[in-house]
C-alpha cells in the first residue's frame, strides 16, 4: 500500500519527537527481534554477544536506525534511498526478505513502548505503511 502525503507527514512528525532516540529504539527493537523470533540469529552468529542490550545489539541497532532516519529523510523516494541497502542485503548478506518485516513489527512495538502518547491509532497506521514499504524496497533488488 502506498503512502499518501498525509502518512508522509505523519511519519516526519513523528520522526521530529522520536528521532533524538533512534539508538535506543534500534538496540531495544533488535533485541527483541533476536529473542522473540530466534531464527533471526543464524546472520548474527559471528557476534560475540546476541542478548538485548550486548554491546553488539546496541551498535548494530544504532546502525539499522540510522539508515529508518534516512529513509524517512527520503521518505518521497524509498526505492532509490533502499536500492543499495537491497542489493548489499540480497547479494553479500544473503538475508531472506521475510525478516525485513520481523524487524518492522519490532520496530512499531518499541516506538509504542517507549512513546504511547505518541503512538496514536493514526500515527501507528502511518509507521506501519512506512516500515512495510521499508520492507518492500529492501527486498526489490532480490527480484
Ligand atoms: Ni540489515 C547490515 C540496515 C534488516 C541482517 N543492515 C546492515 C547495515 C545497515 C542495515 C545500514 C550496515 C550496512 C553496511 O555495513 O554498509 N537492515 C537494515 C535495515 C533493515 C535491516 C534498514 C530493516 C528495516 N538486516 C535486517 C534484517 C536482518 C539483517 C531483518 C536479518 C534478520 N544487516 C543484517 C546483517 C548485517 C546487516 C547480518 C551485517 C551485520 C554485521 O555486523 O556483520
Amino acid at each position: 500500500m502506498s503512502l499518501t502525503v498525509d502518512d508522509m507527514a505523519a511519519v516526519k512528525a513523528l520522526w521530529g519527537k522520536i528521532g533524538a532516540k533512534a539508538d535506543e529504539i534500534g538496540a531495544e527493537a533488535l533485541g527483541r527481534m533476536l529473542t522473540v523470533y530466534p531464527q533471526t540469529k543464524t546472520y548474527f552468529a559471528h557476534w560475540a554477544d546476541l542478548s538485548p542490550g550486548s554491546a553488539p545489539v546496541k551498535k548494530h541497532g544504532k546502525t539499522i536506525m540510522g539508515a529508518v532516519t534516512a529513509a524517512v529523510a527520503s521518505i518521497e523516494d524509498l526505492p532509490g534511498a533502499m536500492s543499495q541497502l537491497s542489493e548489499l542485503h540480497a547479494y553479500k548478506l544473503r538475508v531472506d526478505p521475510s525478516n525485513f518485516k520481523i524487524l518492522a513489527h519490532n520496530i512499531i512495538v518499541v516506538v509504542g513502548m517507549l512513546f504511547p502518547g505518541e503512538f496514536t491509532p493514526e500515527v501507528h497506521v502511518s509507521l506501519d505503511k512506512f516500515l512495510q514499504n521499508v520492507a518492500w524496497c529492501l527486498a526489490e533488488r532480490y527480484r
